[in-house]
């Protein structure tokens, strides 16, 4: 049994010698340990730094395309390295690298396909109280979006067994750990929140540039989720609410009308005739994108099949 330890790295030339010292080269279950980092364009020395404090794969991007890109890189380099177990951490050393037999164990014993770190975010002294609460908010509709019950849904200590990674696909530039999240819990996977220890910060947030960017994002992050993966729900719920108001206005029109004021009044039938018509497009569209919505399962089937095939070829070239 292969384990690969991935870190999605941008110019983390001072913070990567600390967390590299703390990753393990043994784990209970595993024959080997390997090390990959993403050098996701970064202008700093992070390559020679990885070499040196003992990486044992590099990938490098030309130039920087975001953490969910590298992250999705990661993913498939590991497979492709024939890792059975892939465990996701951060540069920063924010994540307690003693917990990574904590974490891979429940995929080992067959108990979960991916587990996720919960950290103890109250006791987290250098996130501010804001930060808290929105992870806390982030988290709740994550779980209500994905139907799961993952406590800590921004989390990046994660761990995936090698049919999870093989199955999860990442659109999104931002953000990997939502999304990964929803599309297990659309694919019925079996997540298990683990407890983990932080670490003490090495340095400021890279992916949080200011609260406000950070909640824009984010509400455009979640918008998005529920157009992509519940989108008949979406357009449904806006096609009757558009519906209802064309019918209330027509009501109202009828109701002039029979009370004899129904010339004074045939802006409300123009008005109605509008939303009654945008509200049928909409739901029309609702079941446009609820047949688009099958045809991505599908594709995303052949997809796991090709990936499984190809897996299972470079194992046996191996
Ligand atoms: N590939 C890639 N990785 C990035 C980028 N920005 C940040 N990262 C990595 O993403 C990981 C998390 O970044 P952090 O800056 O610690 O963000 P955070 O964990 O949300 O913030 P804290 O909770 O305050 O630590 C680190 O390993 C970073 O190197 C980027 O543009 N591309
Ligand atoms: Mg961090």
């Amino acid at each position: 049994m292969k384990l690969i330890i991935q870190i999605p790295c941008y110019n983390e030339e001072n913070s990567l010698p600390e967390t590299l010292s703390q990753l393990p080269r043994h784990v209970e279950g595993f024959t080997s340990v390997e090390w990959l980092i993403i050098n996701d364009g970064c202008t700093d020395k992070t390559s020679e730094i990885a070499l040196k404090c003992g990486a044992d794969h590099i990938i490098c991007f030309n130039k920087n395309k975001g953490l969910a890109s590298a992250f999705m890189a990661g993913i498939s380099t590991c497979l492709d390295l024939g890792a059975d177990v892939i465990v996701n951490t951060d540069a920063d050393n924010q994540y307690n690298a003693h917990d990574i037999p904590a974490l891979s164990r429940p995929i080992l014993e067959g108990k979960a396909d991916i587990t996720i770190g919960a950290r103890p975010i109250e006791q987290i002294k250098h996130f501010s109280p804001l930060k808290k609460i929105l992870q806390k908010i982030g988290s709740s509709v994550v779980r209500m979006v994905s139907n799961t019950c993952v406590e800590d849904a921004p989390c990046g200590f994660r761990a995936f067994s090698k049919d999870a990674a093989m199955r999860i696909n990442v659109f999104s530039k931002y953000t990997y750990t939502l999304e990964t999240i929803i599309q297990a819990g659309e694919k019925n996977m079996s997540i298990m929140s683990v407890p983990i220890r932080v670490n003490k910060d090495l340095r400021e947030s890279k992916l949080i540039k200011s609260v406000s960017c950070y909640i824009r994002t984010s509400i455009l992050t979640m918008l998005r989720f529920f157009v992509v993966y519940n989108p008949f729900k979406y357009f449904v719920y806006i096609g009757f609410g558009l519906f209802w108001v064309g019918f209330i206005i027509g009501l109202r029109y009828v109701y002039f009308v029979l009370i004899g004021e129904g010339g004074g009044n045939l802006h409300s039938l123009i008005l109605s005739a509008i939303f009654l018509g945008m509200g049928f497009q909409t739901i029309l569209v609702a079941f446009m994108a609820d047949l688009l919505a099958v045809n991505r399962k599908l594709l995303e089937d052949i997809q796991y099949k090709l990936r499984k095939l190809e897996n299972e070829k470079a194992k046996s070239k191996h």
